[in-house]
């Protein structure tokens, strides 16, 4: 397949790098003080997903019903033992393989951006050294709806001034995948749930199997 576009979205997490262990790692903390049983299965399942929606799949193990404001709580209390972890991470996390495929791509005249669901994008992409070099960044903080709504990839289209027809977007998530479908843009999977799913155009064999397809 050979796609003739003009810009490259990138999901950040499962994508660009993996912040997986440290999710679990967190998810894990806030689970066993609730008393709620959680495994790496569950935590699968909490890809591309958002920090709410997350805590609302764990709470499905739960008997107890929390108010807004304990969720709200409770998120915070996951979301600052997971910062303490990104702090370990460096630009020793970034491959050379996603490093020198950022750097052909952009040789070859794409516009580079993220779309990722996660409020810590700029946070680790500071962490693994790529703070500045992404032509735009839409992440949890600019969006309402979370995947598969469109929305967090259709405003980084819109922050690099491309037409969502000339993107293409690379995801682990399903429901990555399905947000890039409904905002009218070429889906690749690479990894993940996103594999397979039935909703993407093409699979990826590895990241830098994104240079023999653009
Ligand atoms: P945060 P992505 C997603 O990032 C993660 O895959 C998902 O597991 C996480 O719950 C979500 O970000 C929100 O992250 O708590 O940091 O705001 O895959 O869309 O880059
Ligand atoms: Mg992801």
């Amino acid at each position: 397949m050979q796609l003739k576009k003009k810009a490259v979205i990138f999901d950040l997490d499962g994508v660009i790098c993996f912040t997986d262990k440290f999710h679990y790692q967190a998810w894990k903390v806030l689970a066993d003080r609730l008393g709620i049983y959680f495994d790496e299965t569950i935590n699968n399942r909490l890809r591309g997903v958002s920090r709410m929606a997350s805590l609302e799949i764990i709470l499905e193990r739960s008997a107890m019903k929390y108010t807004q404001e304990e969720k709200a709580a409770f998120t915070e209390e996951k979301n600052d033992i997971y910062r303490e972890l990104l702090k370990k991470m460096s630009p020793a996390d970034l491959t050379d393989e996603v490093k020198d495929t950022l750097n052909e791509l952009r040789r070859r005249g794409y516009k580079l951006s993220i779309g990722s669901s996660s409020k810590n994008t700029k946070f680790i992409l500071g962490q693994i050294g790529l703070g500045d070099f992404f032509d735009a960044v839409a992440d949890g903080t600019d969006i309402v709806r979370s995947k598969p709504d469109p929305e967090v990839f259709l405003k980084s289209a819109e922050k690099i001034g491309i037409a969502p027809d000339q993107c293409v977007v690379v995801e682990d998530a399903k429901a990555g995948i399905q947000a890039a479908k409904a905002g009218g843009m070429t889906a690749l999977a690479l990894f993940g749930d996103a594999r397979d799913c039935g909703f993407e155009d093409y699979n990826l064999r590895s990241f830098d199997d994104l240079l023999n397809v653009l």
